[in-house]
């Protein structure tokens, strides 16, 4: 590959619902400016883009993929990413080190979820944007009918703007006319041929809104255009490049990537209306100061690393987006996160998983670094003399969990290594310990990003793991004041062992906690043996009382007991002590404890209702709603034990239009009807004696 300097450089996330053709494109583009030389097919698994074997055996895309292609003196950074919505964590990555996306829409089903989530992200950063209504040469495509639905979602006329119209739909679909040059383009090639006649009045109009578009994106322009002065096609050109770079014109193009047409103008115009790295700073930390990184190759090195994948043969590979300066082979860098100053061994263009190795990469470019050990997805690494932090992108709280543990022996001891292995490769899989109910638990965004993480937790790292629906973490606590006394003894010959405990329980606020305290008088029980008694309670604390799950909010006070000169032991006061709180509890009205998550759901309007209607059937209780564009959104209190398997739930009550984002809010106690079940399910074994 040529080398490119910074202003030749395009980085370009692609994004879109499932199966719109992203990484068909990429493999299209790749063979049409000759850097492969045959067209691979997703059916197949045998494109560039889709290299991992879960990716191939599923048929969609799972990882974010770097497909640099070469195209009129510049370097098109595409980075393909998943459509399938559990996989948001590689299109957050893919977003944040691009300066643009390219959005791809399916001719005939229109703006879908995916479309809808995509554009969400990418006016949440106010990026620069570019849509091509792909697959024109399927049954039933039809342009016009897209770019409504797209203006429903996301804007009027004037924002989500053709820059072509396609001549010809479906099995008729044979090019495209281009608006900003009034000129026809047929067939793969782009044959440069004549407007046909029967399109001339369409493509008027569109070339006036657009002209329109152009003056309303630039003060001078609008001056000139409402004074009836006609705008040069520079003028044009120039009006539509500032409206898309702020994000106030959606330029939409078409074309057909299984018939290879339009591809030519596409990369034209992503190459003339998104933006180079030098034109999009970003934010970074130095010191605690917040500056900016200019993407000028001349300052101090700092790269980010945005993917990170742990190879069998290879070891560990990081994706890294250069912010300043320019990165050579064998820099010596420092790790800002922990100071560790590392040497770049390896440097490496990347295709897919095709590693070509390279000197130096400018600003704004990418590339892969080999054997740098615990870097990992987000870090930082730049001049030792220019320590910054880049700013990290947000990843969303996990959805969906599945408790894990070692399928055999030999897996128990690799299981840890393995778990963490697969979190720093995937920033969106969490691994958590619950002390409550004893589990592992394996966090993702839905059933298949976890399916994925069990899959590559045995193919990669070599351990197999058994899996269970993860057990709800209640409390347990009391409702109310209770005593109870409890003599432990054993005289029956040999050391003996003599206690008495006499114990009041007392509830306490929510989240204040455990306290422990001492009424005894007249040397009833000695001082010492007082730790003894709280040792004890402890003990039953962790076990639990009632159903094996963890005692909170509960004080505890002795206030009398006995005791014998021999035979009371710190171990004798120890089980008295457990025994009278256990009894203590069972008088106190005892009470289980559910965590309770605050949900937020996010549907098209006309599914409102029926989340409405479930959330009733989930025990929940909806504490808000509003309205955002042709979606609604609303949040409801509900308890964890509900909303385990929410995630397959929505998504066949609003054939997968909906997403829901939860996180915990607060524990509260379980409805008595409920308490026997989940007593039952987690029976507790009988007291020692
Ligand atoms: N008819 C037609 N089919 C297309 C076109 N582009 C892609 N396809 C097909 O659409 C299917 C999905 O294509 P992909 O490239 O995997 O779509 P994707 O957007 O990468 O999907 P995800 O990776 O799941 O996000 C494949 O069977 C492609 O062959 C097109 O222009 N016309
Ligand atoms: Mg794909």
């Amino acid at each position: 590959m040529a080398k490119f300097s910074t202003e030749q450089i395009r980085n370009v996330a692609i994004l879109g619902h499932s199966g719109s053709g992203k990484t068909t494109l990429t493999e299209v583009l790749l063979n049409k400016t000759g850097a492969t030389n045959r067209i691979g097919r997703v059916e197949d698994g045998s494109t560039t883009s889709d290299w991992d074997p879960e990716e191939q055996r599923r048929g969609i895309s799972i990882n974010l993929s770097v497909i640099p292609i070469e195209f009129n003196d510049t370097k098109l950074n595409l980075i393909d990413t998943p459509g399938y919505l559990d996989f948001v964590g590689e299109v957050i990555s893919a977003l944040h080190v691009a300066e643009s996306g390219l959005l791809l829409v399916d001719a005939v089903a229109g703006a879908e979820v995916g479309t809808e989530l995509a554009w969400d992200r990418l006016a949440e950063q106010n990026k620069p944007r570019i849509i091509f209504v792909n697959k024109m040469d399927r049954e039933n495509a039809n342009f016009q009918r897209a770019v409504e639905s797209l203006r429903a979602s996301f804007g009027d006329s004037s924002t989500i703007l053709p820059f072509q119209l396609p001549i010809g739909e479906a099995e008729n679909f044979q090019g495209v006319v281009n608006l900003a040059n009034m000129k026809a383009y047929i067939g793969a090639e782009g044959r440069e041929e004549e407007i046909p006649a029967d399109m001339m009045a369409d493509v008027e109009r569109a070339h006036t809104a657009m002209v329109e578009a152009a003056a309303e994106a630039d003060d001078e322009l609008i001056m000139k255009y409402l004074e009836g002065e006609e705008l040069t096609p520079a003028e044009v050109r120039h009006g539509l490049f500032q409206g898309v770079k702020n994000g106030v014109i959606t330029p939409v193009y078409c074309g057909s990537v299984a018939a290879n047409i339009g591809l030519e103008r596409l990369m034209t115009s992503v190459i003339r209306y998104t933006p180079a790295p030098n034109e999009h700073p970003v934010t970074a930390t130095q010191g605690g100061e917040t500056i900016e990184l200019t993407n000028d190759s001349s300052q101090p090195v700092a790269a980010q690393v945005f993917k990170t994948i742990i190879d069998r043969y290879v070891g560990r590979m990081n994706y890294v987006r250069i912010f300043s300066g320019t990165l050579h082979k064998d820099d010596r860098l420092t790790l800002a996160r922990t100071g560790d100053e590392m040497r770049i061994a390896n440097l490496f263009n990347v295709m897919g998983k095709e590693l070509d190795n390279v000197d130096e990469l400018a600003a704004g470019d990418i590339g892969v670094i080999t054997k740098l050990d615990d870097v990992v997805t987000a870090d930082t690494l730049c001049a030792s003399n220019h320590i910054v932090q880049i700013e990290k992108p947000d990843y969303p709280q996990p959805l969906y969990s599945v408790a894990v543990s070692p399928a055999t022996k030999a897996d128990s001891a690799k299981m840890g290594q393995g778990l963490s292995a697969l979190t720093e490769e995937d920033p969106t899989l969490q691994v958590t310990n619950i002390p409550a109910t004893h589990q592992t638990l394996l966090q993702g965004m839905g059933e298949a990003h976890v399916d994925v993480g069990m899959r590559r937790l045995d193919s990669k790292f070599g351990v197999k793991v058994s899996t269970a629906v993860p057990k709800v973490p209640y409390q347990e606590t009391i409702s109310k004041t209770g005593q109870a006394q409890y003599r432990h003894k054993k005289q029956s010959g040999g050391a003996g062992q003599f206690a008495e405990v006499h114990m009041r329980v007392e509830p306490r606020d929510r989240g204040e906690g455990f306290e422990y305290a001492s009424e005894v008088f007249g040397g009833a029980i000695s001082g010492v043996f007082l730790p003894s008694i709280e040792k004890g309670i402890r003990q039953v604390m962790d076990q639990g009382v009632i159903a094996g799950f963890p005692v909170v909010d509960v004080k505890a006070v002795v206030f009398d007991g006995k005791e014998h000169p021999v035979d009371s032991k710190d171990i004798a006061f120890q089980t008295a002590g457990r025994e009278a709180f256990k009894l203590a509890m069972q008088s106190a009205g005892p009470a289980l404890l559910e965590p309770i998550y605050l949900i937020e759901v996010t549907v098209p309007e006309e599914y409102m209702g029926d989340v409405m209607g479930d959330f009733n059937t989930r025990r929940g209780r909806v504490q808000g709603m509003e309205q955002r564009g042709n979606r609604s959104i609303v949040r409801a209190l509900v308890p964890l034990a509900e909303i385990l398997r929410y995630g397959t739930d929505l998504r066949s009550m609003t054939q997968g239009r909906g997403i829901y984002t939860i996180e915990f809010d607060h524990y509260e106690p379980v409805p008595s009807h409920l308490v026997d079940n989940i007593v039952a399910e987690n029976q507790v074994e009988g007291s020692e004696e």
